[in-house]
């Protein structure tokens, strides 16, 4: 066996979470990890289908998670969490869930220009366009992490760059 901990990504739509989430399992396996990767697509289509994306909302998205990922801890595994998760309180909640060996903080930094620029959804021009109410970034707020336990940057640094940083961070979590 190995240590269980959590690994949750922040930041804004588009700056690379997801990605860089599932890259991070593939490599996990292959060191022979146990891990589960939780985010937008596998939670707010199925547990949290009834949550919108008002800041309530947000919020019970996130309690929710936290506690998922922490009954995931407790059977073992490595979690993966990937969601904006824009409040400061909300991400706070989740790390006094446990233990201080147990949760990681990864801020995925990248400027809105850039996560605007990319637009994978095209979330970003429906929502300057009027037509999506409280979009992170536009409508609604994103509080950047004040105490981070990682910062990627993926705009100065290539998803190669990216994974390599957060491997040998996550390989010297699980060592503690
Ligand atoms: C932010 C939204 C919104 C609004 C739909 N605001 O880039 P994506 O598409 O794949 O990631 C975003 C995802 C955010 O869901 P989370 O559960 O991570 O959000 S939170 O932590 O704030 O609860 C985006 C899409 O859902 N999406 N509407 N209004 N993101």
């Amino acid at each position: 066996g190995h240590k269980s901990a959590v690994f949750w990504f922040t930041g804004l739509s588009g700056s690379g979470k997801s990605t860089l989430a599932n890259r991070i399992e593939q490599e996990l396996y292959h060191l022979n990890y146990s891990t589960y990767l939780l985010d937008g697509d596998n939670v707010r289509h199925g547990l949290n289908a009834d949550l919108s994306f008002t800041n309530e909302d947000r919020k019970e998205n996130i309690r929710r998670i936290g506690e998922v990922s922490k009954l995931f801890v407790d059977a073992g595994l490595v979690v993966l969490s990937a969601f904006v998760s824009p409040f400061e309180a909300d991400r706070k909640f989740v790390r006094d869930l446990f233990e201080e060996f147990e949760f990681y903080e990864i801020y995925v930094e990248c400027p809105i220009e850039e996560c605007e620029k990319r637009d994978p959804k095209g979330l970003y021009k429906k929502s300057r366009e009027g037509k999506l109410n409280e979009f992170t970034g536009i409508g609604a707020p994103y509080e950047v992490p004040e105490y981070p336990d990682l910062i990627i940057n993926t705009m100065e640094n290539n998803l190669e760059e990216c994974t390599t940083k957060l491997i040998n961070f996550i390989h010297e979590k699980l060592l503690i």
